[in-house]
């Protein structure tokens, strides 16, 4: 059974420097993340796969899933959990007919349109953004905001994961406005223990969904 996490913890090596891919994931997940998203926007496709693989023995030992961003390529050669496509990359529907029915796809979009059409290709959730203003993401688009958020979360059959600038702070309002989960960078990426933080992400999303 497919079951899409509340807390996707989106592995960086642009921000800091101080932790690998595998070493966050690690620490996520010892702080409770119940998914992993390994995303990585430059490197050769060996040196990714080569990642991902490391990944991937993290995640597979404590059960937990990996999802490779971009790339179904990279997530079919290590045996990750799923794949999450944006706009700009493999269409749903090609990456449901080439990836296995157990696979989870994850797809960002924007417009109620864009939305819908991704659920019926196949997505198994949909990911929204930017919630708030973000410098982990150059080409990030203006905030949507909660309002947005919460007519999307209206409109999708499926599980939203917001993301965008979440904060510890922020995580609350975004589940109270109808997000199923949220997926972070810097909220745990940039922080001096990202374990504590990860485990502090995940107090504040299960206090607010029994609220
Ligand atoms: N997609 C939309 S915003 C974003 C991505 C990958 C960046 C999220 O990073 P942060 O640090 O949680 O704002
Ligand atoms: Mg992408």
């Amino acid at each position: 059974m497919k079951i899409i996490g509340v807390l996707h913890v989106i592995t960086d090596t642009t921000l800091q420097s101080k932790f690998t891919h595998p070493q966050l994931a690690e620490l996520a997940i010892q702080g409770g993340a119940d998914t992993i998203q390994f995303r990585h926007k430059n490197g050769t496709t060996r040196e990714l796969i080569q990642i991902a693989q490391q990944m991937q023995t993290v995640c597979a030992s404590h059960n937990v899933p990996l999802i490779v961003n971009d790339r179904a390529d990279i997530a079919l050669a290590v045996g990750a959990s799923g794949t999450h496509f944006g706009q700009d990359d493999m269409p749903v529907a090609i990456g449901r007919k080439i990836l296995s029915t157990e696979t989870i796809i994850g797809a960002s979009a924007r417009t109620e349109e864009k939305i819908l059409e991704a659920i019926t290709e196949g997505a198994d959730y949909i990911g929204f953004g930017p919630i708030y203003q973000t410098s982990s993401k150059p080409d990030a688009e203006t905030p949507k905001g909660l309002e947005r958020l919460q007519r999307v979360c209206e409109i999708a059959k499926c599980p939203v994961i917001a993301i965008g600038g979440i904060t510890l702070q922020t995580a609350a309002e975004v589940i109270y406005a109808g997000a199923h989960g949220i997926a972070v960078i810097s909220a745990v990426c940039s922080q001096p223990d990202p374990l504590a933080a990860t485990q502090d992400l995940m107090n504040e999303i299960q206090n607010a969904k029994q609220a």
